[in-house]
């Protein structure tokens, strides 16, 4: 035995074991006093709130370092797919009729604009092909044609509006509904959508009006974009109530 490994007796050995085994002991305990706390704390949209807080601070990372400045990925139109999944159906009644649709945009408590598809269609139009992703896990690049948000509220003076935090979308059945913030829905790729590939934007893909929203997941792109308001607090968003991120930034 050299003198090193005398130093430590078998009193001591014993006294250091029963010393790491109880300190193993505790952190076990809190690991189970953890968990039941957190499952104990009030549920926020549907997450126990601790959890909650530290998904809205991630998010407020995202979107402050992310979303506004960077531009989605495009592609010729060479790379667009021909078939275009229809995934969701959420809103799209099929009484819905299309001949008497116009856009309702609320612009303050008894200030309501009208604006009918031809109306849109004369404003300039802009395309992109970018790649699509929905939150499922697939993703498909497409090709979308119509006009920007930011282009369409100029031409309508909705200049103290978009001065507000969110837009909220509603499909003219309110269905389905989403929130927007103002940086994402000014944002130069983001589109009043009415054509796909060139043409009309089929009935299961939003006719007569979708949003497009590249810097967003999916859920976000409304189809059949019945009516449009502003404000200050996070309008109702579908999936952000049964889960999501509210803001579902790429
Ligand atoms: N009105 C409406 N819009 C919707 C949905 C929906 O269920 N209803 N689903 C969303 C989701 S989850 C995705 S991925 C895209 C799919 O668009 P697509 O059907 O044109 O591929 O639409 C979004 N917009
Ligand atoms: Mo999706």
């Amino acid at each position: 035995m050299t003198d090193k490994e005398k130093i430590i007796s078998e009193k001591q050995l014993r006294k250091k074991t029963i010393i790491s085994f109880s300190v193993f002991i505790v952190m076990i305990a809190f690991a189970i006093f953890g968990w039941k706390w957190l499952h104990k704390q009030p549920q926020e949209n549907e997450a126990p709130r601790p959890l909650r807080k530290a998904l809205n601070y991630n998010e407020g990372l995202f979107g402050k370092f992310f979303s506004n400045n960077h531009l989605a990925k495009t592609f010729p139109l060479s790379a667009a797919v021909k078939h275009v999944r229809v995934n969701g159906d959420e809103g799209m009644s099929a009484d819905f009729d299309a001949s008497t649709w116009k856009l309702k945009v609320a612009k303050t408590p008894g200030d309501t604009l009208f604006v009918t598809l031809d109306e849109i269609k004369a404003l300039p139009k802009t395309e992109i092909v970018f790649d699509f992703k929905c939150i499922e896990g697939w993703s498909q690049v497409t090709h979308w044609g119509g006009v920007k948000f930011s282009d369409f509220a100029q031409k309508y003076g909705l200049n103290e509006q978009t001065k507000m935090n969110y837009v909220g979308l509603i499909t003219p059945d309110k269905g389905y509904y989403v929130g927007i913030d103002m940086p994402a829905i000014m944002h130069p790729q983001t589109l009043l959508c009415y054509e796909m590939n060139g043409k009309p934007l089929p009935m299961n893909q939003g006719y007569p009006l979708r949003l497009i929203i590249p810097v967003k997941y999916g859920i976000k792109h409304l189809k059949r974009i019945g009516s449009i308001f502003f404000s200050n607090e996070r309008p109702p968003d579908y999936w952000y109530e049964r889960g999501y991120d509210y803001y579902a930034g790429l």
